[in-house]
């Protein structure tokens, strides 16, 4: 197992002392270490990893440095694009460490979303033609090779963290003052959600808390999609589903998410219908992998909706208020409940027990489409 805190020291003895990416929970003790030793200017937690990779890329050529780009292996779809179109060698050729946390590896259990992205993790970066190595608890040798490589082909270089790598380091987690957790905000929402409307539910613990929630409440899961990867894609699966079918149905985010793919939302608010009903939890945080902070309360996220042509976006935090916001979604087009929680979720939280291809399934045939 490597020190966290003797790894993060090390990067920053090689110059290499600005970073960004998007958090995960199997690098949660490695991004709760940065977050606590970096200035908030040199530690920047992008809106996707495809971001991140253009931070770095506009860092080294400001300052002739490397950034460290940290991100789950499921954030390397993201950066694909900026990887290959900007970075390359063929292109610009921007070295950049990229630290990739490694879901699904072969041979280890994990959810189901993580085990195709495991299985194809290196090979997508032999592909794309980045090196890397699995890091080592002797990782000494693995940076010098990283650093010369990056000065002498001017590219970028990967380091693959395998799950239990990295020794515990805490989170400080920022304190926001509202009364309801997201699973007390999510039992709400689920009361005033009628049977025959459909669900579709953010990555993370919104999803495995809305199928606990249903578990104890002995009811179905046919009407809830739960979006286990493709973290920031649930408002347009929902837009999609909202097109195909005259049911309602409520896309139920989380702040992240949203901001992952922000830009999906000038699509919905232009092509959804009155049957789209978006709602956002916003706890101002990654909270299913640590609870790194979003700029969730740094911005204003019904100024947005609204920016995009929302027409009515209602901010609630208590449970009256959801209930009175969700009456009113109910009748309304284009409006959007954005709901203001804390972090916190239940130690024992399970995780579902559908796979995610019977859940599909099973809601095919609720909706009648198969
Ligand atoms: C592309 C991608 N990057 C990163 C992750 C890891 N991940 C899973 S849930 C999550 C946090 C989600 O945050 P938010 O939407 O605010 O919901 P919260 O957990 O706070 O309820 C992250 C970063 C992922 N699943 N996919």
């Amino acid at each position: 197992m490597i020190d966290t805190k003797a790894f993060y020291d090390c990067l920053l003895e090689k110059q290499m002392d600005f970073f960004t990416g998007v958090p995960d929970s199997l690098l949660a003790n490695l991004c709760a270490c940065i977050k606590e030793h970096t200035p908030v200017s040199r530690n920047i937690i992008a809106a996707n990893e495809g971001n991140a990779v253009g931070i770095a890329c506009g860092y080294h050529v400001a300052t002739g440095r490397y950034g460290v780009v940290y991100m789950q292996n499921s954030g390397e779809g993201n950066a694909v694009n900026p990887l290959l179109s900007i970075a390359d060698g063929e292109v610009y050729g921007i070295p950049m460490l990229l630290i990739i946390g490694w879901r699904g590896e072969p041979g280890t259990k994990d959810e189901p979303q993580h085990k195709k992205q495991g299985k194809v993790t290196l090979a997508l970066l032999e592909a794309m033609g980045i090196p890397y190595e699995i890091l080592e608890d002797d990782y000494l040798p693995q940076l010098e090779r990283a650093l010369q490589y990056m000065e002498r082909e001017s590219q970028p270089y990967a380091l693959v963290v395998r799950k239990g790598t990295f020794s515990e380091y805490a989170v400080q987690k920022e304190k926001a003052d509202y009364p309801l957790t997201r699973e007390m905000a999510l039992a709400c929402l689920l009361d005033e959600i009628a049977p025959e409307d459909l669900i579709v539910s953010t990555t993370g613990k919104t999803s495995r808390e809305i199928f606990e929630i249903r578990e104890a409440r002995g009811q179905s899961h046919a009407g809830d999609f739960l979006t286990v990867g493709g973290m920031g894609h649930t408002s347009s699966i929902a837009l999609g589903m909202s097109l195909g079918t005259d049911r309602n149905v409520y896309c139920i985010d989380g702040d992240g998410s949203f901001i992952m793919h922000m830009g999906s939302f000038a699509i919905n608010a232009d092509k959804a219908g009155a049957n789209f009903k978006y709602i956002l939890n916003n706890n101002g945080a990654h909270e299913s992998v640590g609870g790194q902070p979003t700029v969730g309360f740094r911005i204003d996220p019904a100024a947005v909706l609204k920016a995009v042509g929302f027409r009515k976006v209602y901010v609630a935090q208590t449970e009256d208020e959801i209930r009175e916001a969700m009456r009113a979604l109910a009748d309304e087009t284009l409006a959007a409940l954005i709901i203001n929680t804390r972090q916190g979720s239940r130690a024992d939280l399970g995780r579902p027990t559908v796979s995610p291809g019977e859940n599909k399934v099973a809601m095919m045939k609720k909706i009648g489409s198969r």
